[in-house]
Parts: structure tokens; C-alpha cells; sequence
């Protein structure tokens, strides 16, 4: 096109942005243990075995930081497993009568 006539192109002097991809991935999240002083370590290891599909020397490493740490983590899952976790976790150890207190938080 000649340099004297005017460009008819409406995109001239605009900037433009590549629009974000729409979807983010879903947050995830921690399933922690929290210590106390009551709750049986056997009762804890058999929790991070039959809920969280450990190993007994996997469940007794985790017991044993969250015993000396005050918290220790289960694992992490989508926010609907996660939540599904902790009150499985929750009501099982209240059925049992331990204190015991599971809760979860943003990865
Ligand atoms: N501190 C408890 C005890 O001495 C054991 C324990 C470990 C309790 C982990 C809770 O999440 C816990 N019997």
C-alpha cells in the first residue's frame, strides 16, 4: 500500500493481550494431624494406615513428627477429598473417644 494513502487497518497503534486461559487448576490441599496429649500412638498409627493408605513404618514416622512437632501431614487431595478425609477422620476418633483432631489447609 502506498505510504501516502491512510491504512484503513482498525488494529493500527492498539495494543493487544492473549486473553489467560479460562480454567486454573483447583487448589489442593493438606490433611494435617494435630498432636494432643491423650490420643493412644497405636489409635494414630491405625488412623494413617486404614485413611491414608500408609505403611506401618510410613504411619509410625508421621505419628512420631506430629507427636514431636504438634502437626504432621496425612496428604494432599482435592478440597472435596480432603474435607470427606477429615470428618471420616474426625467422627471415627470422636466414635472412639480420642481427642484426636484432624483439619486441613490450602497447599
Ligand atoms: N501425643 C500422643 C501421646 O503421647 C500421641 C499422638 C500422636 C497424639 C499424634 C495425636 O496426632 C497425634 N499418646
Amino acid at each position: 500500500m502506498s505510504d501516502l494513502i491512510p491504512s484503513r487497518d482498525s488494529d493500527v497503534g492498539l495494543a493487544t493481550q492473549e486473553a489467560k486461559p479460562q480454567l486454573k487448576k483447583p487448589p489442593l490441599y493438606k490433611v494435617i494431624l494435630l498432636n494432643d496429649d491423650f490420643t493412644p500412638m497405636d489409635f494414630v498409627v491405625e488412623i494413617l494406615i486404614e485413611f491414608f493408605n500408609m505403611s506401618l513404618e510410613k504411619a509410625t514416622q508421621v505419628m512420631l513428627q506430629v507427636h514431636t512437632q504438634g502437626v504432621g501431614v496425612c496428604g494432599t487431595y482435592s478440597k472435596d477429598v480432603a474435607e470427606t478425609k477429615v470428618h471420616m477422620v474426625n467422627k471415627y476418633s470422636r466414635d472412639h473417644q480420642h481427642p484426636l483432631m484432624c483439619s486441613m489447609e490450602k497447599a
